[in-house]
């Protein structure tokens, strides 16, 4: 993402002017890089920067402030810009013959994807080796929209809430491959499951940045290298170990087909929801969510198949379903769109319904409806019985809300007309909003707050 971002005059600079931010200060934690051109005649060196430090390493946010009376200065133009494109890391081939000896000498492999940057060929490669060693692979936290959910040797991904069997799966592992993924908080169950800063495990890390390597876990094997690259090189290998690994693997999957089925939490009032809208969409569509305990039943219990079919917030904020699926709509404009929010969640950015009314998107919004922000009420459950505080919530009637906007609205009762709303909502497209009411006492799948 590149942000472009008006300043005061160059001229009224450091007087705190109206409107006027420090925008280095400001963003310099959160963006990969931030600058103010204060010379039109270095618009092309910046802004050609700026897309290469946004797609290279691990993709980022960069901000560029442009200073008002910078914007009318003329400059010129001698040579139109290169084109950019991602930079390819190679994995070198002593390292990749090393993998090869770690992958013949394991036992228990296991491999966790995911990171930024990844493409359709290094995704369809990713899968390939996988299925020609006989390798488990989990995606990391908000990674699931990497690997095709219903693919024999994806086994689960890792996330907020506790996932037992995958777990112990990782500790028990004697060779780790974690091919783009960062290995943060959300990924170790907060740096537990995997030992910092040497782990049990022999741990083959593939980042296409060097810095990542050893920040907090020191890698057996450091790959710089492109997730693509070292994807498509390693597919190329036949079976190091053939079928030494494909029981454990056939396990790993049976058992998340049976976690993030209906089946495992009988009576839950959403489970069947989310199968259900994984049963009738598209592989391609796209879900999209913010942050709350619903999320939790939404990655559960979908099934993601195609590239790009997941977009979600990896730094946890809420509010952002909405206005992802407005952009998700008008990128892919052939591909169904939906975003999931919880009542708390929604009313973050509700007003974008207007946004996507205005560009006449096709989207549908999903509004699990609880009252309440349920997430934090159950920390409040958890740590001081009893004792809530500011997590109620007064609502407005959700759909008399979307009809305001111009959007078409309706409100369930149950998973039988969840189904007959979702089947309205998809023929008549357009925008739309569904209001599911949950009960309040169900605080993630199988678990309530008695
Ligand atoms: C922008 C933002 N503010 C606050 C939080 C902290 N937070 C995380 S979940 C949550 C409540 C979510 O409520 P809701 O969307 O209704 O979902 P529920 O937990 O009830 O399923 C809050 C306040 C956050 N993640 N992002």
């Amino acid at each position: 993402m590149i942000l472009f971002i008006g300043q005061v005059a160059r001229g009224m600079m450091e007087r705190e002017a109206f409107q006027e931010i420090d925008y280095r200060a400001m963003f310099g934690p959160m963006a990969k890089w931030v600058a103010q051109i204060e010379d039109a005649g270095r618009l092309q060196e910046y802004i050609t920067r700026a897309y290469r430090t946004a797609m290279s390493g691990r993709p980022g946010p960069v901000v560029l402030a442009l200073p008002e009376d910078m914007l009318y200065d003329e400059a010129p133009v001698p040579r139109p810009p290169a084109k950019v494109h991602a930079p390819r890391y190679q994995p070198g081939p002593d390292p990749m013959a090393a993998l090869q000896t770690r992958i013949a000498t394991a036992q228990r492999p296991f491999v966790i994807a995911g990171g930024g940057g990844w493409t359709e060929p290094g995704i369809a490669a990713l899968e390939g080796f996988a299925q020609a060693q006989g390798l488990p692979v989990a995606a990391s936290f908000r990674s699931q929209g990497l690997m095709n959910n219903n693919h024999a040797n994806y086994v689960g991904h890792f996330s907020v809430g506790q996932t037992p069997y995958l777990e112990q799966a990782l500790s028990a592992s004697d060779l780790l491959i974690a091919i783009g993924p960062r290995l943060g908080e959300m990924t170790t169950g907060g740096y537990s499951h995997l030992r910092s800063p040497v782990p049990d495990q022999r741990l083959v890390h593939v980042f296409p940045q060097a810095e990542e390597l050893g920040r907090v876990y020191q890698p057996d094997l450091a790959l710089v290298s492109d997730c693509e690259s070292f994807c498509l090189a390693a597919a190329a290998w036949p079976a190091i170990k053939p079928d030494a690994f494909a029981a454990r693997t056939a396990t790993l999957r049976d058992t998340y087909t049976a976690f993030s089925s209906p089946d495992a939490v009988p009576d839950d009032p959403l489970a069947g929801h989310l199968a259900h809208l994984a049963e009738v969409l598209p592989r391609d569509a796209i879900v999209c969510n913010g942050a709350g305990n619903y999320s939790g039943w939404v990655h559960r219990f979908y099934r993601y198949r195609a590239p790009g079919s997941q977009l979600a917030p990896t730094a946890g904020s809420m509010g952002y379903g909405l206005p992802a699926a407005i952009g998700a709509a008008l990128t892919c404009p052939s591909r169904e769109v939906f975003a999931i929010a919880g009542d708390g969640c929604f009313m973050m950015t509700a007003q974008e319904l207007a946004t996507a009314v205005h560009h006449d998107l096709n989207l549908t919004v999903i509004v699990i409806n609880n009252d309440r922000y349920g997430t934090i009420r159950a920390h409040q459950e958890r740590e001081y019985p009893g004792r809530v505080s500011g997590t109620g919530l007064t609502n407005p009637d959700f759909c008399a809300f979307a009809r305001a906007f111009g959007a078409q609205a309706i409100k369930t009762d149950g998973l039988a007309t969840f189904k007959a709303a979702l089947a309205e909502a998809r023929a008549r497209r357009g925008v739309n909003l569904i209001e599911v009411p949950l009960d309040p006492r169900y605080l993630s799948p199988g678990k309530t707050l008695d």
